[in-house]
């Protein structure tokens, strides 16, 4: 029986205030409404922005639905939707790409007008949420909010895949991969032959450190205050890895001795503390040196440092999912991944049902985990 036009009730992790567990409860998805996709969920990678949500240092509306590394299918399509139709295999994506705004028809552009994870108001356009509980409406996150058995998102949040990719592993396609291999390919424009050092060995730090080896930088010095996290990051390219409570000196003096006073060449943050992102800044060459914000930042955070840092020539800048445009960017990625360009393996360490996605965020914060995967 179809559920087109129907309101659905499915399973749902929703989160009623910050530094909470997920409590997974039967919520209800209104059907979607003129240029919105409804899509039924396969997977979901856990990535640490979400965690950042949980633990209070990004502030958004609660209660909330998070989730935005995954697969779906779609269900059904409100009025006016053309680029998707019931049955095509999709990734719902925190970046819209509406190709009308400055930024979608700007060629370095990619944070179109219409996205939500600036302001975070956990609001569809029409100032509502398709979501809600025992009749109290629920906020979604980021314009996704996968991690519900079914979702509402614009068109223009969602990209068709290949109908053959495995969800179970493309879902990292749509933030952690990307934004890490983006980063290096987009944002920095790493050259061949360069000395690269990358802060968090994560799932997120790790894909930056395969995309300065497949672009061939010559050293790529892998920092992470967890030494366990070491072995992988070097089978997936670093030439070395160094662990700052080893040290005495600040980790940016050391990686000067390291590269003979002169610095890195590119330099990227993959934790979100503002005082990585200012050690990965002094640790770059201080003429042409680029440091590389990804971690994403507390709300509230503020940053003191010498302009001087500057002045001599480096280059700061951040990254949103790697610089990618989402609509356009998305299916080639999964091509490349179907084409077995790169393999996403090694990433996932834990793959595990829906309902152990307390259990998932857990093994993330104590370091067990690089990507874990939900799947319904
Ligand atoms: P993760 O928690 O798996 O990895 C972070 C790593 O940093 C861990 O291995 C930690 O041990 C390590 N670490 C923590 N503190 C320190 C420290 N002081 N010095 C050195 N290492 C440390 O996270 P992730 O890989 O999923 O995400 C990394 C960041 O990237 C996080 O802030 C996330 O929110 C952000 C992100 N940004 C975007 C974007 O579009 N810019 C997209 C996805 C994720
Ligand atoms: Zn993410
Ligand atoms: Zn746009």
């Amino acid at each position: 029986m179809s559920t087109a036009g129907k309101v659905i009730k499915c399973k749902a992790a929703v989160i009623w205030e910050p530094k909470k567990p997920f409590s997974i409860v039967e919520i209800e998805v209104a059907p979607p409404k003129a240029h919105e996709v409804r899509i039924k969920i396969l997977a979901n990678g856990i990535c640490r922005s979400d965690d950042h949500v949980l633990t209070g240092s990004v502030k958004v509306n609660f209660p909330i639905i998070l989730g935005h590394e995954a697969v779906g299918v779609v269900e059904s399509v409100g009025e006016g939707v053309t680029s998707v139709k019931p049955g095509d295999k999709v990734i719902p994506h925190f970046l819209p790409q509406c190709g009308e705004c400055k930024a979608c028809i700007h060629p370095r552009g990619n944070l179109c007008k219409k996205n939500d994870i600036v302001k975070c108001t956990g609001l569809m356009a029409d100032g509502t949420t398709r979501f809600s509980y025992q009749g109290k409406q629920i906020h979604n996150c980021g314009s996704t909010s996968t991690f519900s058995e079914y979702t509402v998102v614009h068109e223009d949040s969602v990209a068709k895949i290949d109908a053959a990719a495995p969800p179970e592993k493309v879902c990292l396609i749509s933030c952690g991969f990307s934004t890490g291999y983006g980063a290096v390919v987009n944002s920095a424009k790493v050259e061949p032959g360069s000395t690269c050092a990358v802060f968090g060995l994560g799932g997120v730090g790790l894909s930056v450190i395969m995309g300065c080896k497949v672009v061939g930088a010559s050293r790529i010095i892998g920092i992470d205050i967890n030494k366990d996290k070491f072995p992988l990051a070097k089978e997936l390219g670093a030439t070395e890895c160094v662990n700052p409570l080893d040290f005495k000196k600040p980790i940016n003096e050391v990686l000067f001795d390291m590269t003979d006073g002169e610095g890195v060449d590119y330099s990227f943050e993959v934790i979100g503390r503002p005082e990585t992102m200012s050690a990965a800044l002094a640790s770059c060459n201080m003429n042409y040196g680029t440091s590389v914000i990804v971690g994403v930042p507390p709300t509230t955070a503020e940053i003191t440092f010498s302009p001087s840092l500057l002045f001599t020539g480096r280059t700061w800048k951040g990254t949103v999912f790697g610089g990618w445009k989402s609509k356009d960017s998305l299916p080639r990625l999964v091509s490349d991944f179907m084409e077995k360009k790169f393999s996403l393996d090694l990433l996932i360490t834990h793959t595990m049902p829906f309902d152990k996605i307390n259990e998932g965020f857990e093994l993330l914060r104590a370091g067990k985990s690089i990507r874990g995967v939900l799947v319904f």
